[in-house]
C-alpha cells in the first residue's frame, strides 16, 4: 500500500480553501493509503512569531484536523516537534542538498523579500521538509502547486543520498490537485482564498459562525451580465461560487449551474451548503475543545506511531552516511 505524507503549518486560521483543496482529500486518503499527517510547528519557527500564540495555534490546528475527520486510529496524526527525528533528519538533508539547489527555491525568494528579519532556517526550510517526507518512506505527497518545488527537492536529495550512500530512502513524488480545485477569494476571485489575504471578507474560515458565512457569501463579487454559467475566465466570481457549491454537494460546477438563473438564489444555496458542511466540523471541534485530555492522548499516540517509523528510517540513514553506531 502506498504511503502518503503531508504537513500543514500552524499559522493563521484554516479556511475553506485549505479544507476543500487539501483536508477533505487527506480524510479520503486515510482510508485508501497508509497516511501520515503532521502539524509542522518547527516550520512555523522559521518566521518571527509569538511563543504563546504558536502553542495555541498548534493545538487549535490539531483539534481541527480531528474535527474534519482525520481518525487517529486510521491515520498517523502528530505534531512535528514531538518527534525529534525530524530536526535530526534535517541535518542529514542539509548536508546532502546543495547551496545552489536551496538558492533556487522560489518560496524563499518570495518570503525573504517581504521580511524584515530573515532567519537561516527560512533558507534551509526545504531540508526540514525533505526530512519530514523521507523519514516515512513516503511514496506520495499531496500538496498545492506552490509546494511542488520543495517536494522535487526532497526527491532529488533522496536520489543523491541513495547514489552516494546506498539504497536508503524511498523516492517520493508530489500529487497536486488540478488547478480548478482551488477555492478563490470571494472579494478577488482571480486570487486564491488565502490566510494572508488582506480582505477577511473574501476568506471563509472553517470556524466562522453561520451568520458570518452567509454575510461573506452574499457579498461575494460576481459580475453584471446576470447569467449563471461556469466560465472561470469570463465569470471568475460566479464560477467560484459554483465550484464551492459543487464541492459541498458532491456535483460538478456545470451540474450545479443548471439549477440557477439568478445570482441571489445561487448565493443563498451556496451559503447554506457551506454552513451545513461546516456545522458538524464545528460541533466536533467544540466538543474536543471541552475535553483537552482527549487531544493530549491522541497526539501522544500519534507521536509514538510516527516515531516508530521515523526512528528506524533515521537509523538506516545515519548508518549509511557513515555515523558510528552508539
Ligand atoms: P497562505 O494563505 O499563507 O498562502 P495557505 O492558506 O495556502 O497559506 P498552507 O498552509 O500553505 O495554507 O496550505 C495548506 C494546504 O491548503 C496546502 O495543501 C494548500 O495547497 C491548500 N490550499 C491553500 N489555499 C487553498 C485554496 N485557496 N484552494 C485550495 N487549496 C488550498
Ligand atoms: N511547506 C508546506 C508544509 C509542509 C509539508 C511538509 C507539506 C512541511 N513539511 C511535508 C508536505 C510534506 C507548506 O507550507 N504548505
Amino acid at each position: 500500500m502506498a504511503r502518503v505524507f503531508s504537513g500543514i503549518q500552524p499559522t493563521g486560521d484554516v479556511h475553506l480553501g485549505n479544507l476543500l483543496g487539501a483536508l477533505v482529500h487527506w480524510v479520503r486518503a486515510q482510508h485508501e493509503h497508509e497516511s501520515v499527517y503532521c502539524v509542522v510547528d518547527l516550520h512555523a519557527l522559521t518566521v518571527p512569531h509569538d511563543a504563546e500564540e504558536l502553542r495555541r495555534s498548534t493545538s487549535r490546528l490539531a483539534r481541527l484536523l480531528v474535527a474534519v475527520g482525520l481518525d487517529p486510529d486510521v491515520c498517523t496524526l502528530f505534531v512535528q516537534s514531538h518527534v525529534h527525528e525530524h530536526a535530526e533528519g534535517a541535518w542529514l538533508m542539509e548536508c546532502t542538498a546543495s547551496y545552489g539547489e536551496m538558492k533556487r527555491m522560489v518560496q524563499f525568494k518570495e518570503k525573504s523579500e517581504k521580511a524584515d528579519f530573515v532567519s537561516t532556517a527560512l533558507f534551509t526550510y526545504p531540508a526540514l521538509q525533505a526530512a519530514d517526507i523521507l523519514l516515512y518512506d513516503t511514496d506520495e505527497v499531496p500538496v498545492g502547486e506552490d509546494q511542488r518545488q520543495h517536494v522535487e527537492l526532497a526527491r532529488d536529495v533522496a536520489l543523491r543520498f541513495n547514489h552516494h550512500y546506498g539504497d536508503t530512502f524511498v523516492v517520493p513524488r508530489a500529487v497536486v490537485p488540478p488547478a480548478g480545485a482551488r477555492v478563490m477569494d470571494l472579494q478577488q476571485p482571480t486570487s486564491k482564498m488565502s490566510k494572508s489575504a488582506d480582505a477577511a471578507a473574501g476568506t471563509i474560515l472553517v470556524l466562522d459562525d453561520p451568520a458570518a458565512i452567509t454575510r461573506k457569501v452574499k457579498r461575494a463579487v460576481t459580475d453584471t451580465d446576470g447569467e449563471v454559467r461556469y466560465d472561470v475566465a469570463a465569470k471568475p466570481g460566479v464560477s467560484n461560487l459554483l465550484s464551492i457549491l459543487a464541492a459541498c454537494t458532491g456535483r460538478t460546477p456545470e451540474e450545479a449551474a443548471r439549477d440557477y438563473t439568478q445570482y441571489g438564489p445561487l448565493k443563498a444555496d451556496t451559503a447554506e451548503a457551506v454552513v451545513e458542511l461546516l456545522r458538524p466540523i464545528q460541533q466536533r471541534y467544540h466538543e474536543l475543545e471541552d475535553d483537552p485530555d482527549a487531544m493530549v492522548e491522541i497526539l501522544a499516540k500519534g507521536a509514538a506511531k510516527a516515531q516508530a517509523v521515523s526512528s528506524s528510517v533515521l537509523d538506516r540513514a545515519k548508518r549509511n552516511i557513515g555515523l558510528l553506531a552508539r
